[in-house]
């Protein structure tokens, strides 16, 4: 065992990566993290906060700890933004969505049919376009470290199946709290209403609104089934989540430290992408036997959804600048091969 340890000793300093002792010869001090999401702890925030959490630990050799908080207990996703800015809080996850109102062009994000599956996806967010619209945060106060997938979103609501465009007239349905979804939703002619993420449960439950969308991950995790009776596949959007931490904060760190949570963060998105791209499939069994009547939507009729949507992707192109949407369209083009 003597033997064994000076071996360990001896990777250690060769600059291989053993936990401890590479730990120990860095600079890291004691930190402890709050890290918040809004999704329940039994979810795929909840799961990849764990594990983030865990290499966390163990590239600190211990010394900095995360405790994840979730079902936005610490707030809103703009609540926690503004703890972030203001250094209250370290670290959270939440919605490109609602990074809108901080930078603008995270809303090219909520345009309808952008992405036609999750590679596409991966390639843009994790290349130059996605990254540089993570950098325009820490002007903001924001230092964005990593895409996570939220992921395809469907519809659900209680009052009908939609299998066409005019199955969503009227629909009293919860958008997310930008412009895009807001005229997105509007265009299709439900009646929008933008909510936090935070109070949706509720308003289900009540009846304030009659329906809402997200990915069928969350569809499970946030029990949407106890008060949603039909769920319709549309896969209309594509919805990253953000990484970030507080600049305030991220300023003290030293470059060690900073360098155990940038590799954390990039484990985390590469569990978190494989966790939630596996879970689907379990999810929508989950939804079914929960009594959920699910319905495809034709070809056709999703063509028809994608004409009346157009005009609203044309204006906030324009609004974003056409060299934006020029490189956001070649970036797919790339990806797409
Ligand atoms: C929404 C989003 C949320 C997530 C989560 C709170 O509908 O899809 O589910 O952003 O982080 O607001």
């Amino acid at each position: 065992s003597l033997l064994l340890a000076a071996g360990l000793c001896v990777v250690g300093t060769t600059g291989l990566f053993t936990v401890g002792s590479a730990a120990q010869a860095a600079d890291i001090g004691n930190r402890n993290i709050r890290f918040g999401y809004g999704l329940n702890e039994d979810s795929v925030q909840g799961r990849a906060t764990a594990f983030f959490a865990e290499e966390v630990k163990k590239l600190s050799g211990g010394k900095m700890k995360v405790s994840g908080f979730g079902a936005s207990t610490l707030g809103s996703d703009m609540q926690m933004q503004t703890a972030l800015v203001g250094g209250v809080q370290e670290m959270m996850v939440g919605s490109t969505a609602t990074l809108v109102g901080t930078v603008k062009e995270f809303g090219v994000f909520d345009f309808p049919f952008l992405f036609n599956n999750e590679k596409e996806a991966d390639a843009v967010l994790d290349g130059p376009f996605g990254t540089k619209l993570l950098n325009k945060l820490e002007d903001k106060g924001l230092v964005a470290l990593v895409y996570w997938e939220n992921g395809f979103r469907n519809l659900t609501n209680k009052r009908r199946p939609v299998e066409k465009v005019e199955d969503l007239s009227g629909i009293k349905l919860r958008v997310m709290q930008n412009q895009v979804a807001l005229e997105v939703f509007k265009s299709l002619g439900t009646n929008a209403v933008p909510m936090p993420f935070s109070e949706l449960f509720s308003a289900l439950e009540t009846g304030v609104v009659d329906g809402q969308e997200n990915p069928v991950a969350t569809i499970q995790s946030s029990k949407f089934y106890e008060v949603q009776p039909y769920l319709t596949l549309t896969k209309h959007v594509y919805s990253p989540w953000v990484v970030m931490a507080s600049k305030k904060w991220w300023d003290k760190l030293t470059n060690d430290e900073k360098d155990v949570i940038r590799k954390a963060a990039i484990a985390s998105r590469d569990f978190e992408r494989k966790d939630n791209r596996a879970g689907s499939e379990a999810s929508m069994e989950a939804l079914k036997k929960a009594g959920m009547k699910i319905n495809a939507v034709s070809d056709a009729e999703l063509d028809r959804m994608r004409a009346k949507v157009q005009p609203v992707i044309d204006h906030f192109s324009k609004e974003y600048g056409e060299e934006l949407t020029k490189e956001l369209m070649a970036e797919i083009k790339k990806a797409r091969g």
